[in-house]
């Protein structure tokens, strides 16, 4: 038997997308590039999230996002770097990120992607040491290389994201993404500054016995909604709750379970927003045998209107959404 001493070192994130391109003949590495930016910029964010609290980097920042939430220092930080992560690698020629009222225009006009982020999810986290996340969805544009970027390159229904991912700052950091032929995770290990691949073909079970709310705001949850729980306390699930999105659903995808914000009294049109947050979820759930809905539709299908748009969001086991989908149909 291999000794542990000896384990081979593994296939590093750079390595992985280097034969993913190849898979593809005529493929330009543009695609390629675009992850390794994002990867790069996860490392520096991993780097201050880690230190925030000696760099003088947790605690309020002292204005408010567009939506009137208050940012973080790290929120306004992650932002700034994988912004410029992005139009420095000049694989893409507009950004809409969740810090940002409008789209930002990198200037590579001749660049042939777009990118949707939230650069730090679950911000309630960082002054407690929590897990917190970066999520993203790259779309190939609609307009012609070369000319100005329009709101429609970006305001593109789930389905056609050609890269989804999220990186989860948690007990390690991970990134997880999709191109669309399934779902790989990778690790990062610091003391050699890469990302090695753990969790190829991820595969998100088909039920789960794990549930995840908000539950102190159940009291003006959908009557469905509140049946489903009463449901599943019945069936002695399991109620677990990070606050911070990527968390919850990192769980679900190894482990199994449901995540729901529903519309609520405070958030009528539900709290998390399509384009930001739940589309690039959508697909690695589809991508890995799980699903994502409002309650009526497929997340991946709706065509968002806006930027910031919100949607009520069930996200995870497919069985467990699909319960969830025909409570709201009854
Ligand atoms: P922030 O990034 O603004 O803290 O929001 C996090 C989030 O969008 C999502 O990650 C959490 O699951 C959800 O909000 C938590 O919301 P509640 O605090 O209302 O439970």
């Amino acid at each position: 038997m291999e000794s542990s001493l000896t384990l081979p070192i593994g296939t590093t994130l750079d390595r992985f997308i280097m034969r993913g391109q190849e898979e593809f003949p005529g493929a330009t590495g543009e695609l390629s590039q675009l992850l390794r930016d994002l990867a790069l910029a996860a490392k520096v964010v991993h780097r201050e999230v880690n230190r925030a609290g000696l760099a003088g980097i947790t605690g309020a920042f002292g204005a408010q996002n567009i939506q009137g939430e208050e940012q973080m220092k790290l929120d306004v930080a992650a932002n700034i770097r994988f912004i410029r992560a992005l139009a420095k690698g000049g694989e893409v020629c507009a950004v809409i990120s969740e810090e940002e009222e409008n789209m930002i225009l990198t200037g590579n006009h001749h660049a042939k992607y777009v990118v949707a982020i939230d650069p730090l999810d679950g911000s309630s986290n960082i002054d407690i040491d929590g897990p917190i996340g970066t999520i993203f969805s790259v779309y190939r544009r609609l307009s012609s290389p070369g000319s100005e970027p329009t709101r429609e390159d970006l305001l593109q229904p789930g389905r056609k994201q050609v890269i989804a991912g999220y990186i989860l700052y948690g007990s390690s950091t991970m990134l997880v993404y999709t191109a669309g032929k399934g779902v790989h995770g990778f690790t990062y290990e610091q003391s050699l500054g890469e990302f090695f691949l753990s969790h190829p073909m991820a595969s998100l079970p088909a039920d789960g016995k794990i549930y995840s709310c908000n539950e102190g705001v159940s009291n003006t949850f959908p009557a469905k909604v509140n049946e489903y729980l009463s449901l599943c306390k019945e069936r002695g699930y399991s109620s677990r709750y990070f606050g911070a999105l990527v968390a919850d659903f990192h769980r679900s995808l190894l482990v199994g379970g449901v995540y729901l914000y529903p519309a609520t009294a405070k958030a009528p049109k539900g709290k998390l927003r399509l384009m930001l947050e739940c589309n690039a979820l959508a697909m690695i759930a589809e991508q890995s045998g799980g699903k994502a809905s409002d309650g009526t539709q497929n997340i991946l299908d709706i065509q968002p209107l806006d930027f910031h748009q919100r949607v009520p969001f069930y996200i995870g086991s497919k069985k467990m959404v699909d319960e969830i989908e025909s409570m709201h149909r009854s």
